[in-house]
């Protein structure tokens, strides 16, 4: 575990931030989420009733069962709202009401209801056995009937004919659909780390997702993007992607160059993070040429949302001279927060300001999906 092995082995595997603090949210450490298996069963319909009407002074009442009630079924709507899959990670089963059976009095049984589950926007749904795609849910608010519920059952009532004035039998309801569905979602990147080699991205993405990107004290670490889904609240979480380094000339091919800064054209926002512990570097210079990369890339990138982040805060030089910076960024009406992975003073803090951009964001924004990793958490 020498210094060049970067963060102390353990860290990474943490769970002391399972463990809520006060006046902050927590965050959860799972399992990257961009595919999940559901088991979905539609309500059967309800039995058909068999009666006949015996009441006094009606010697004659007649067949008088009624008919089942619908099975419920299960639906799946496409929310803006949501932007990963871990929310249905809890419920494997998903199960709509039974109709209920007919009675007598030719009472209809009541209909089961149906049960709506919200899907992320851009979630493909797929029957396991047949591998037929049952759905691409890319329209706001679009739902489908992922498996439909069974038809009520004919009551004898309705059999009653000029040929049987007494039927004796009733249609049973039909099952319910049942099927096994993989659901898939086009990754939305929400946001996009950017920086200089070594500044620190993956080991934030690894600090506040279960993506568990390489991290070493040498530039080009990263070699291919890396995503991470960030559980914020219970209610919010988010796509970041870690992204190799840039450096000055990645648009002409220096360093690992450009070519993976496509998946951060589409995300909403970026997060800038700047190493600071360097003092032969001047931060504000950086600052304009990780900005100026971005603008060689695609014209207005530079122009995203984006938060400037001083990374290793734990690290003595860095707090000396991060009044200074601040300071000197102020002046030029560029605000700084500062972080340290290590210690995960500002994390929160940071986390916080990404949600707020991204509801400001989604605002104007209409959700832009990028084309899926389906098989792993990995952006080649
Ligand atoms: N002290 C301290 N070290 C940190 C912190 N964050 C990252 N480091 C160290 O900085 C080095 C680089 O971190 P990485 O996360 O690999 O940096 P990166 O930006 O992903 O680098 P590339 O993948 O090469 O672009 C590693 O040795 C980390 O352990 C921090 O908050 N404090
Ligand atoms: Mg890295």
């Amino acid at each position: 575990m020498g210094k060049a092995s970067g963060l102390p082995f353990p860290f990474s595997r943490s769970t002391s931030f399972l463990k809520p603090r006060p006046g902050a949210f927590f965050y959860l450490l799972m399992h990257f989420v961009d595919e999940i298996r559901l088991h979905a069963k539609a309500g059967d319909g309800g039995r058909g009733c068999v009666a006949f009407l015996r009441e006094k002074y009606r010697p004659h009442g007649g067949p008088s069962g009624g008919d089942g009630g619908e099975g419920g079924s299960v639906i799946f709507r496409a929310d803006p709202q949501l932007t990963t899959l871990i929310d249905l990670s809890a419920q494997k089963h998903l199960r709509a009401d039974k109709g209920e059976n007919g009675r007598g009095k030719d009472q209809h049984g009541k209909n089961g209801e149906d049960l709506v589950i919200r899907v992320p926007l851009g979630t493909i749904v797929r029957d396991i056995e047949t591998g037929e795609l049952l759905s691409d849910l890319n329209v706001r608010y679009a739902e489908v009937i992922v498996a439909k519920g069974g038809r009520g059952g004919k009551g004898n009532a309705f059999f009653t004919s000029s040929t049987n004035r007494a039927p004796r039998f009733a249609q049973p309801g039909t099952p319910g659909e049942e099927r096994r569905l993989l659901l898939e979602l086009r990754l939305l990147a929400d946001v996009g780390l950017v920086g200089f080699p070594n500044a620190g991205k993956s080991t934030l993405i690894s600090v506040v997702s279960a993506a568990k990107p390489r991290i070493a004290d040498f530039p080009f670490t990263t070699l291919t993007p890396h995503l991470g889904v960030v559980r914020y609240s219970d209610e919010r979480s988010f796509v970041m992607a870690d992204v190799p380094g840039l450096i000055e000339g990645a648009h002409e091919g220096q360093g690992l160059g450009i070519r993976f800064l496509k998946h951060l054209s589409r995300t909403s926002m970026l997060v800038h993070l700047l190493d600071i512990s360097d003092l032969t570097r001047d931060p504000w210079h950086d600052y304009e040429i990780i900005n100026n990369e971005l603008a060689c890339f695609e014209d207005g990138l530079e122009q995203r949302a984006q938060l400037v982040v001083v990374t290793k805060i734990d690290l003595p030089m860095t707090l000396e001279r991060l009044p200074e910076v601040q300071a000197q960024f102020a002046e030029r009406g560029v605000p700084l927060l500062a972080i340290s992975a290590v210690t995960r003073e500002g994390v929160p803090a940071v986390m916080h300001e990404i949600v707020r951009t991204l509801d400001q964001q989604r605002a104007h924004t209409a959700s832009l999906i990028v084309s899926p990793p389906a098989e792993s958490a990995q952006w080649a």
